[in-house]
């Protein structure tokens, strides 16, 4: 039987990732990997390399690679454009993105730029050289778009209210690929991932700077760690399980939005308490508001401290998601439970850090505000 123009083209498992350097990226292109994809990914040019997360995976040109990277950006339309036209991708992951919320109050227009109309350049540059009914899009959206809470737990059907120049400019994001869908017919969905971490979690994010300090503290490099608001709740998840419901959404043959979480909230404070018992460390928390402190019960030493230059201007409190809709149409369903996610996190930095020689690394600066030498409020 002769195959559809459409079977044949997704035969043959061409793929291009946005951010492939970044935590999602490099599990998603494992993953693909392993399928027996060639993975194509964008990689922006920088005076040190960036491709740290995605180095194991490397193979020499001349070795025939089924990883294949390009210089790009999202901001270069005409970049974006040559990329597709050569490679002909049957399925475009749009990862990339100035993913930080709190460096966006800070980057507002670059952020929106990138995360907004970058995802706009990325489907035109499809529509551009006449792929729009072949290949699927799909786009990083995020629980950040539900923002202020109306309603939990948060599910497709959810009306969105972001707090953050990264929500405002991630809105954007997903609108235009229903938009371009509904128009053009694309094949584009968003995935609206709440938190996922793993030991290749970004260090500026608040789970990974837990667990690196409370490896640094373990080891006698670090007094004490400085946050935010702690009282912040999240549906954290492990990356891994999330890249394989990305790849799940563009097998279906009907393109279509959906959550991924993982049906459970805890807050920062919890997160930090957990992380701690993992090394032996019971944290008690005394006083209050930006004078609450988290000591370690039996030393009295205190390991945890606020700092308000890590406050939001807006905050999202409180994010659980509802991930019913994959779990029935994908058959998707998240792996690693929290306990399991903190302990892996926990134990790679504790390995990371041993493996390192004595000075440590930028968050092991704790004390708040003294003259920086590089940038710290995030
Ligand atoms: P990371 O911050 O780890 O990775 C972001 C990636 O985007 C990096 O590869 C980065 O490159 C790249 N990038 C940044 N700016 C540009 C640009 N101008 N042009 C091209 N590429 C760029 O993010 P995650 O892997 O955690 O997240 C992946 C995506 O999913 C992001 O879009 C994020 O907003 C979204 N998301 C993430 C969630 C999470 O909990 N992790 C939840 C929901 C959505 P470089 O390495 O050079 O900086
Ligand atoms: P988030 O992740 O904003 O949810 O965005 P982050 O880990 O940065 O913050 C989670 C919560 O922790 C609070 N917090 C702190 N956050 C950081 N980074 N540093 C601190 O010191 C600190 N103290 C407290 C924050 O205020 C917040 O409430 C992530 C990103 O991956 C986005 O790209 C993605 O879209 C969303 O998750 C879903």
């Amino acid at each position: 039987m002769m195959m559809s123009d459409d079977a044949a083209f997704q035969a043959r498992k061409v793929a291009l990732i946005t951010g492939i350097t970044g935590q999602d990226g490099s599990y998603l292109t494992e993953l693909l990997l392993s399928k027996g994809y060639t993975v194509h990914g964008i990689i922006r040019r920088s005076s040190s390399f960036n491709t740290g997360r995605i180095s194991h995976l490397y193979v020499d040109g001349h070795e025939n690679p089924k990883m294949i990277l390009h210089y790009g950006d999202l901001t270069d339309t005409t970049n974006l454009v040559s990329i597709i036209a050569k490679i002909r991708p049957s399925e475009v992951y749009n990862l990339g993105a100035q993913s930080h919320v709190k460096v966006s109050f800070d980057m507002s227009e670059y952020t929106a730029d990138v995360d907004g109309t970058g995802a706009l350049r990325l489907l035109d540059a499809i529509r551009t050289v006449g792929l729009t009914h072949l290949t699927r899009f799909y786009q990083a959206s995020t629980s950040e778009l539900y923002g202020k809470v109306v309603e939990t737990p948060q599910s497709e059907k959810t009306p969105f209210y972001p707090r953050s120049p990264y929500g405002v400019a991630k809105l954007y994001a997903y609108w235009i690929v229903v938009n371009y869908r509904e128009s053009y017919g694309m094949k584009a969905c968003n995935g609206i991932l709440f938190n996922h971490e793993s030991p290749r979690r970004g260090e500026t994010f608040v789970t990974r700077k837990i667990t690196q300090a409370v490896a640094n503290i373990h080891l006698g490099r670090q007094k004490c760690l400085y946050l935010g608001n702690i009282n912040a709740q999240r549906d954290w998840g492990h990356a891994r399980d999330y890249v394989e419901g990305m790849w799940r959404m563009l097998q279906q043959e009907e393109p279509e939005d959906y959550v991924l979480a993982t049906g459970e909230t805890h807050t920062v404070r919890k997160f930090v308490e957990k992380a701690f018992r993992t090394l032996g460390v019971e944290i008690k928390w005394q006083g209050e508001a930006e004078e609450e402190a988290g000591v370690d019960a039996a030393t009295g030493e205190t390991r945890v401290r606020i700092d308000k230059q890590y406050y939001r201007p807006a905050e999202v409190e409180l994010l659980l998601g509802d991930p019913s809709k994959a779990r029935k149409n994908l058959g998707w369903e998240r792996k690693v439970d929290f306990d399991s996610l903190v302990k892996e996190m926990v134990l790679g930095d504790l390995a990371a850090e041993r493996a390192k020689p004595g000075t440590g690394s930028l968050n092991h600066m704790c004390q708040p505000r003294q003259t920086p030498t590089y940038v710290d409020q995030t």
